[in-house]
């Protein structure tokens, strides 16, 4: 695993209305972030498969914050979605964004390029098996079954989390990041398209978390929770095959510890709002997930 050290040097994105910020705070290794924000004694039972969500479930995703599901895509569609995702990143972005790392110059090959891709937003309208995923009919009626409204789909993100070094996603909730931040609680949706793993990088998440409702979040390594402000003495991992995925409340703490392995983790992720919802006003984002108001320190 990587020593190199994450806190003041770096640079987050992302924040509300795209404002970059310097990071601030502890500096810390990737061996010291997996071994002190995470733990790996606990992991998510697995729902066979969607079609197992019922009544009862929809109680535990309200209770918990989450479900998770053994098989969400076939084999054949995890292949396929994984094809159309390293098309987009070296033949053609089509309306794709793609997120590196690094900056272009210092990337010499395919492999470095690909190990340098982070994240590949906004590719639903690229590909046709993508599309088809987002908007596949069993599980928009799910997803109405969980908001009580007629879902849309709000964000469609690819992460990529490359061998040997790739980096934690900080303990967040996804609502305090601007494009999610609406009125009422979005859902998430996070697909494995390679096994995610302890080892690897797998979803974290605090079950019952998101009945804290908003909590501030502040500049460190990221836009995130205060790491002592996380009950990691809760953490639950969400070990998934690829196909397999999470389902979980916009409120929900959650995080992905480094990639310390010798393999990939990539995975989809699409948000998705009830059509009556609406985006919170900029003076009541300040209020639940800022400092602004309260000045209370990280
Ligand atoms: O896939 C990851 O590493 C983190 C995903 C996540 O929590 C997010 O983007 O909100």
């Amino acid at each position: 695993m990587s020593t190199k050290k994450h806190g003041s040097s770096d640079i987050a994105e992302g924040l509300y209305e795209g404002k970059t910020v310097a990071m601030r705070g502890a500096v810390l290794t990737d061996e010291e972030i997996a071994s002190q924000l995470y733990r790996y004694e606990h992991t998510a039972p697995l729902l066979p498969s969607l079609a197992d969500f019922h009544d009862e479930q929809l109680k535990l995703y309200k209770r918990q914050g989450y479900v998770a599901v053994e098989r969400l895509l076939s084999g054949e569609t995890v292949r396929s979605a994984t094809e159309a995702l390293m098309n987009l990143i070296f033949e053609d972005a089509k309306e794709a964004r793609i997120q590196y790392t690094k900056p272009k110059s210092e990337l010499h090959n395919k492999e470095e390029q690909e190990l340098a891709v982070r994240k590949v937003h906004d590719y639903v309208p690229s590909d046709e098996t993508l599309t088809r995923i987002a908007y596949d009919p069993e599980l928009i009626a799910k997803l109405r079954l969980i908001l009580g409204d007629e879902p849309v789909l709000a964000q469609n993100m690819a992460l990529l989390k490359p061998p040997h070094g790739g980096g934690e996603k900080p303990w967040h909730q996804d609502m305090a990041y601007g494009p999610l931040a609406y009125d009422k609680p979005v859902v998430g949706v996070w697909i494995a398209l390679d096994e995610a793993a302890l080892d690897n990088g797998c979803m974290h998440v605090i079950p019952r978390s998101h009945m804290d409702g908003g909590v501030p979040h502040y500049a460190v390594r990221d836009w995130q929770i205060c790491d002592t402000n996380v009950r990691v003495e809760h953490d639950v991992a969400v070990p998934l095959p690829p196909g397999g995925a999470l389902f979980f409340h916009g409120m929900l703490h959650h995080g992905t510890p480094p990639n310390g392995s010798d393999k990939r983790r990539r995975a989809l992720q699409f948000h998705y709002a009830g059509q009556s919802s609406r985006k919170v006003r900029p003076d009541e984002y300040k209020r639940i997930y800022t400092n602004e108001m309260t000045d209370a320190e990280c």
